[in-house]
């Protein structure tokens, strides 16, 4: 049963709408107003579905089959609430080694300087490993003191074996660990929950 709290809260989360894209993480910063939540992870983990599926809206962020289509921070805000903050995704197969690289640079900018930030969710294929790339991000969020938790996204792919193996690879980490599907919208709730402690 969801609490009043809850049901009022998904509510609200309808309303968000489409703030601004920056390529600058500084312009965001200097111009932000609310509580931020961010959502980062690999290009192709679900970053933009999840956003999605978490407002309850069926496109209001962009998502693309080719990888590396975000290459913005996409901004959409919940009048007078918080905003929610689509980072673009790193490790997109084809960029180059100093595309990576420079990507990264960009995302550890925001997350060190920004000072809005509330909570942030990092995420990962369920079918995939956690790497370097992932325990930085969840480490710098957790060195400022922000929580961060680590979302294994498109859980309805997963079969029995990858499904224990992904447990066996989220045990060694301090951060919770949520599964979520945009498409069947398991842990959507769980995400919600987390959100709405967060930006209070
Ligand atoms: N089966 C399944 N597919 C998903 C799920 N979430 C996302 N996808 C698919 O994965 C692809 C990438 O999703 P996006 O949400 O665009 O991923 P993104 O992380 O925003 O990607 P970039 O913006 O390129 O960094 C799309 O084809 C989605 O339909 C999920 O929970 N289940
Ligand atoms: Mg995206």
């Amino acid at each position: 049963m969801k609490s009043k709290e809850s049901e009022e809260f998904s509510t609200e989360l309808q309303k968000a709408f489409f703030y601004k894209s920056f390529g600058d993480p500084k312009l965001f910063i200097k111009e932000s107003r609310f509580p931020e939540i961010a959502f980062i992870g690999r290009s192709n983990a679900g970053k933009s579905s999840l956003i999605n599926a978490i407002l309850n809206r069926k496109s209001l962020a962009k998502t693309s089959r080719t990888p590396g289509k975000t290459k913005l921070i996409n901004v959409f805000v919940v009048p007078n609430r918080f905003s929610l903050v689509d980072l673009p995704g790193f490790g997109y197969s084809k960029a180059s080694h100093a595309e990576h690289k420079s990507m990264m640079v960009l995302l550890e900018k925001y997350l060190n300087e920004t000072v809005k930030l509330k909570c942030l969710f990092v995420l990962l294929d369920a079918r995939r490993k956690i790497s370097d790339e992932e325990i930085l991000l969840l480490q710098t969020a957790q060195n400022k003191n922000i929580t961060s938790i680590l979302i294994r996204t498109k859980e309805d792919k997963l079969n029995q074996k990858e499904r224990a193996e992904s447990k066996k690879d989220s045990s060694q980490l301090p951060q919770k660990t949520i599964y979520a599907s945009s498409l069947t919208n398991k842990g959507i709730d769980e995400i919600r929950e987390e959100l709405r402690i967060h930006i209070q």
